[in-house]
């Protein structure tokens, strides 16, 4: 028999005591049934490659990307251009065109708001940041990445941090093109910080070498933001 949710046959006060004192993910055994706690998605307590809980502290799960707002770009891909310069040997701009002739990665990735909803397995299609620095040929002395966007929209990601492997330029979601509202044409995806680290409606990547603090981390936020250190305000 599948197991029934505690919740349907509980009083409000046995409830508020059992969420009291279980963990996520508890399985309950009342009157010789099982029973998983209501509301607790299984996933939310896997462990992640890297050791860690894939929920980080303080976040629920939440089934879709929720639109923040920002100031929109300009959403055409015939507009779009993407400066790749800073500390760099050979700085190249890109159309839409020209980013989609580049090799593409898709990947499925978890994102987390600092207004504490997360969201698993967003799908992205588009270029590895990692790859635009290698044709880019990132000097020595870059140590951080500016994500820039439309209106003067900046985020800054430490140049490791950004180099990883599931850090994008995406163009894509679950194989569709960006919505307006999520950074039409393009935007970056930087899923191990939170996600106002993800730029939408993107124009340039900057390499730095002093770090350079962008529109959040400048308006209270914290500089680094690791949703697993609960980094939310500076
Ligand atoms: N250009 C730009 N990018 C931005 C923002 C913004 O205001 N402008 N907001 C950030 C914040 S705070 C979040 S949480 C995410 C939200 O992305 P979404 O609207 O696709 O959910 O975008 C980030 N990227
Ligand atoms: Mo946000």
């Amino acid at each position: 028999m599948a197991p029934r949710t505690f919740f349907e046959q509980s009083s409000p006060l046995a409830r508020r005591e059992l969420l009291r004192t279980a963990a996520v993910g508890t399985v309950l055994s009342v009157l010789g049934g099982s029973y998983v706690l209501a509301g607790d998605d299984p996933r939310t307590s896997q462990k992640r490659p890297d050791g860690r809980i894939r929920l980080p502290p303080g976040q629920r799960l939440i089934s879709a990307l929720k639109p923040m707002g920002g100031e929109q770009g300009d959403p055409s891909p015939s507009n779009f251009k993407l400066r790749v310069h800073g500390e760099v040997g050979a700085p190249f701009e890109l159309d839409f065109q020209g980013l989609l002739a580049l090799p593409q990665t898709e990947m499925a990735l978890d994102v987390h708001c600092v207004t504490s909803w997360s969201a698993f397995d967003v799908v992205w299609t588009g270029v590895r940041v990692a790859l635009l620095a290698d044709k880019a040929k990132v000097k020595p002395e870059a140590r951080h990445v500016i994500f820039e966007a439309a209106h003067g929209y900046t985020a800054n990601v430490p140049l490791a941090e950004a180099l990883a492997p599931n850090v994008l330029v995406a163009h894509k979601i679950y194989g569709k093109p960006l919505a307006r509202a999520h950074g039409a044409p393009v935007r970056g995806v930087v899923p191990d910080l939170y996600f106002w680290k993800s730029a939408k409606w993107l124009t340039g990547i900057r390499f730095v070498a002093r770090d350079q603090p962008g529109y959040w981390e400048t308006r209270g936020y914290h500089n680094h933001g690791d949703p697993w250190l609960e980094e939310r305000y500076g």
